[in-house]
């Protein structure tokens, strides 16, 4: 069963009355949800009625076409699944809470099981649909092994300070989740229309193609998952920052789309591989590093945004602001990939084509801009739109977080000052010529 300490009730005191919601957002898939068994285990208590509904938004943090496609190819595979469970599913299209409320209101809902999701505009959505909707609204923490509201009640100021709050609970936390149980035939029916033609409904920006290297899905992420275990795990610990090696798990756009359970990533990997120091540092990324971005945008409201620094690093900025900046670029040179420097370009076009800029380049490609823009806030606003518009994992509270810690020095430390960058941690060419072969880098990405 699903654990307390999953769950939270973001409107205590209202009763229930009525059939269950599962209103899918940032979990979507069939298998290993909590959110979905959750609501499927409410519906049998109550012995009422079972709907899951994705709410499709016209447009979401300057997403393309590129994420669309990746994520509602995703989503007509849960359609299929859930349809085999006699467990109806809509896709609504148009104003997420709005959408929401029309369906409650028109099939008499008692309670929406909602995912638990740090952004500031997940947040907007659920508070509006509470503020219209007198039913009960359960929060389902389907994203983090141990749930985020519960490992920390405040922003944490470093990975080392959330580890062992982890660790302690780990154990606890990393259940195998039961098998969804199908509804009673005849349940209703599931209205889904397929991916070619929402996207043709949407407005959605066609410029930024969808990517051909990686299928979308849940049993496509499952796939994945095994091919690492078996093929690139056992050289994580030593290659994972070498950009030409290739040999990280690609699951990130499955973990953000919520087409893989990072419960599901962390048992197998225990089960099949085991604890070495391939393993732990695997697991160190997928489960510290990961959940530590959830609490900062959970616990931080300026997670996006300078004012989300540490003092120590606003100040640093401050004292830097008017160093003489060596090039400053505009954003369409960025976007372009038309700087001087083509390590960054390289790292630049990778995304842009690929859809996945290697994760040793994300610290280097983010300090940069950085270094190369008139503040630090154009500096932030550049690497969020960039990383949003082309990264297939962008708009995740990992992406934020990774761009804070880049520019902003968030969960790092002051590192001896230097302009421009003042006390934050300093990275440049010769840094990452040290570390791998630049050049096979750059000419591997223009010969893509
Ligand atoms: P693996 O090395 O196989 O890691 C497995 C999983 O662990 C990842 O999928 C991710 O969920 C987690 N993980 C790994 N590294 C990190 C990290 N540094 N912080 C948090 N979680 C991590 N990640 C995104 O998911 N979306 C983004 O938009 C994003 N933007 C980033 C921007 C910058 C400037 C930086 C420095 C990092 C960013 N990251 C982002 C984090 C990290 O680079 C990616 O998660 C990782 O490269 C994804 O590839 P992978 O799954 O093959 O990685
Ligand atoms: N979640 C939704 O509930 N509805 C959407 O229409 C939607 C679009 C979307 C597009 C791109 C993207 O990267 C994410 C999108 N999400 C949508 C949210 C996503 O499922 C995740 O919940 C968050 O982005 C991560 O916290």
């Amino acid at each position: 069963m699903i654990r307390e300490e999953r769950t939270f009730d973001l409107a205590p005191g209202r009763k229930t009355e009525g059939d269950v919601v599962y209103w899918m957002s940032r979990e979507q898939r069939m298998g290993d949800n909590p959110g979905l068994l959750f609501a499927r285990h409410l519906a049998a208590k109550m012995d009422c009625g079972l709907s899951v509904v994705f709410t499709l938004a016209d447009s979401f943090q300057g997403a393309t076409l590129r994420h669309y496609d990746f994520m509602l190819r995703g989503i007509q595979e849960v359609a299929l699944s859930l349809q085999k469970l006699n467990i109806p599913f809509f896709i609504v299209q148009g104003n997420p809470p709005e959408k929401l409320l029309e369906f409650a209101e028109a099939n008499k809902t008692g309670t929406v099981v909602v995912d638990f999701d740090p952004l500031r505009i997940k947040r907007d959505w659920i508070s509006e649909a509470i503020r219209k909707l007198p039913c009960k609204f359960i929060e389902v923490d389907g994203h983090n092994i141990v749930p985020a509201r519960f490992v920390s009640d405040k922003c944490e100021f470093a990975a080392y300070t959330l580890r062992p709050k982890i660790n302690r609970l780990l154990g606890d936390f990393i259940e195998e989740f039961p098998k969804l149980e199908p509804m009673p035939a005849g349940s209703g029916i599931s209205f889904a229309s397929n991916p070619a033609d929402l996207l043709n409904a949407l407005k959605t920006d066609r410029r930024v193609a969808p990517v051909d290297w990686i299928l979308p899905g849940e049993k496509e992420a499952l796939k994945v998952l095994n091919a690492f275990i078996k093929e690139r795990l056992p050289g994580y610990k030593e290659h994972r920052n070498d950009p030409n090696k290739e040999m990280v798990s690609d699951l990130s756009p499955y973990l953000h789309f919520g087409q893989i359970s990072s419960q599901r990533i962390a048992s197998e990997v225990l089960k099949r591989h085991g604890r070495d120091k391939n393993s732990e540092a695997f697991l160190e990324e997928l489960i510290v590093r990961k959940e530590l971005s959830d609490n900062f945008c959970h616990y931080n409201p300026d997670y996006d945004k300078v004012n989300g620094f540490h003092d120590w690093a606003k100040k640093t900025h401050k004292e830097h602001a008017s160093d003489e900046r060596e090039y400053n670029y505009t954003t369409a040179e960025f976007e372009e990939g038309r700087t001087r420097d083509p390590l960054w370009n390289a790292a630049q076009m990778q995304m842009v084509k690929r859809g996945k800029m290697h994760g040793y380049m994300r610290m280097y490609w983010a300090k940069k801009i950085l270094e190369w823009t008139e503040t630090p806030a154009e500096a932030m606003e550049t690497a969020i739109y960039l990383n949003d518009r082309y990264e297939l994992d962008g708009r995740d509270p990992n992406g934020y977080t990774g761009i804070a810690w880049s520019i902003g020095g968030v969960h790092d430390r002051a590192w001896t000052e230097r302009p421009v960058f003042g006390k934050i941690r300093y990275m440049n060419f010769n840094g990452c010529k040290r570390k791998f072969d630049v050049d096979a880098y750059i000419s591997s990405i223009e010969r893509r």
